[in-house]
């Protein structure tokens, strides 16, 4: 496959230098952003929603990967559904709205009309030989992990899913996350590719320096930081990180909830990571003063003072659970350099507006923190679009879990482009 008569996307892959930043290309190009779509985005389980969301039957979000619209919906069962929202006789989109509730799904067009389980079960006018069973909706595998919904578009999805969410299971549990609700929702488009907002995301090299609000609550250290950092005198800081780290062990162990790393970012198609971080000061909550921002806790937690499980996905998610509320990101790629940011905030379902939290306090941090991402992802799409770019150095301390992003991303996008080519030899 040769690009403007360049290197082609496969050789950019081949000669990927690892602990260095991808070629320009792989930031800028129509012709990556399109293989992005086709064989990351459709081929891969992607999180687009959390269950929160659509608490009873015919609750519905809609959901848009490039071309392809996806309807999530609670049916009748009171189950999660995917359906590709395209109707079955001439293939109008059905539900246009982000969100809302129907009682079926009544296409606006010439009112075929079907079941929250996808099946046809009105079409006017269409002769005695019409065979409505023909003509349900197609449907998209969908997946809850404990409350956070993921879909793949491939007729058949990574099996691997499988094994996250057998290790995942027990760390998310006890924050129960399918009997929350939605305090805030944010939609924040960032001006960059989407890998540059993943990278973003998945190295603290630029924390200190970028976020004053997350950083009030976050140790630096947490997020994938490789001890023994040549350049810097950090054993007395380490070592107080440890200590405060140790206590919350404790805690986490009386509490019953898992904290021990696991790293499968890479070597497998659905890639993930967790971690449970301490929280400084306060220790509860990523809040500006580090205390819960909800006074009912998630679940059945009676102890505020756990930090925050980490919990990252490839390709495109991120979620911070603490004892008091969750945060989860979405991010969706819109165009070569546009990227939809999704963030939503969790509290217990029963807890009130103005009562037990207050949005404004829930959600400081975070709303701060993505606005100063995106700030910095657009720099770098800015820089990256320079024909002066090239790919610079990782930091083997801090940008680990971003050489690991780009390996998981190269591996997936080779495999997936040798096997296309060995279908259509
Ligand atoms: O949310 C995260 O996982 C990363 C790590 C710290 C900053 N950040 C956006
Ligand atoms: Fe949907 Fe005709 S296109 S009813
Ligand atoms: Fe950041």
């Amino acid at each position: 496959m040769a690009r403007d008569g360049a290197v082609s996307v496969e050789e950019l892959l081949a000669r990927r230098e690892p602990g260095r930043s991808l070629e320009a290309p792989f930031y800028t190009s129509r012709e990556v952003f399109d293989l992005d779509m086709k064989l990351i985005f459709h081929r891969h389980w992607i999180f687009v929603a959390v269950e929160a969301e659509i608490p009873e039957a015919g609750d519905y979000v809609t959901v848009e990967i490039g071309t392809t619209s996806v309807i999530v919906v609670r049916d009748d069962d009171m189950n999660v559904a995917a359906f590709h929202n395209v109707c079955r006789h001439r293939g109008a989109r059905m539900l246009t709205e982000p969100s809302g509730v129907v009682g079926k799904i009544v296409c606006p067009y010439h009112q075929w009309t079907y079941e929250l389980d996808g099946s046809l079960i009105h079409a006017e006018h269409m002769g005695a030989g019409f065979d409505r069973t023909c003509h349900s909706l197609k449907r998209v595998n969908v997946r809850s992990l404990a409350g956070l919904l993921y879909i793949c578009l491939a007729d058949e999805p990574p099996a691997d899913f499988d094994a996250l969410a057998e290790a995942m299971t027990p760390y998310l549990a006890p924050h129960r996350l399918a009997e929350t609700k939605v305090a805030a929702s944010i939609d924040l488009i960032e001006e960059g590719n989407w890998k540059l907002t993943m990278e973003n995301n998945r190295e603290c090299y630029h924390c200190a320096t970028n976020h004053p609000e997350l950083t009030v609550s976050l140790f630096e250290y947490g997020f994938g930081f490789a001890p023994d950092d040549a350049d810097t005198d950090r054993a007395a800081a380490m070592e107080a990180y440890e200590r405060i780290c140790a206590e919350f062990e404790t805690r986490w162990t009386r509490e019953g909830v898992p904290f021990a790393e696991i790293d499968r970012l890479h070597g497998c198609a659905t890639g993930f990571r967790t971690q449970r971080l301490a929280i400084d000061r306060a220790g509860e909550s990523q809040t500006m003063d580090t205390r819960s921002a909800c006074k009912r806790l998630l679940g059945s937690l009676s102890e505020p003072r756990l930090g925050g499980l980490s919990f990252w996905t490839q390709p495109n998610a991120w979620h911070h659970l603490m004892a008091d509320h969750a945060v989860t990101f979405s991010a969706i790629p819109l165009s070569p350099d546009r990227t939809l940011v999704r963030t939503r905030w969790l509290v217990h379902r029963d807890a009130v507006e103005g009562v037990d939290y207050d949005v404004d306090n829930l959600t400081e941090v975070w709303r701060n923190t993505n606005e100063q991402d995106a700030a910095l992802v657009a720099i770098g799409q800015k820089g990256v679009s320079s024909p002066a770019y090239v790919p610079g150095p990782y930091s083997p301390y801090t940008e680990g879990l971003v050489e690991k992003f780009c390996a998981w991303y190269v591996e997936r996008l080779s495999s997936a482009l040798s096997s296309t080519s060995a279908e259509t030899a």
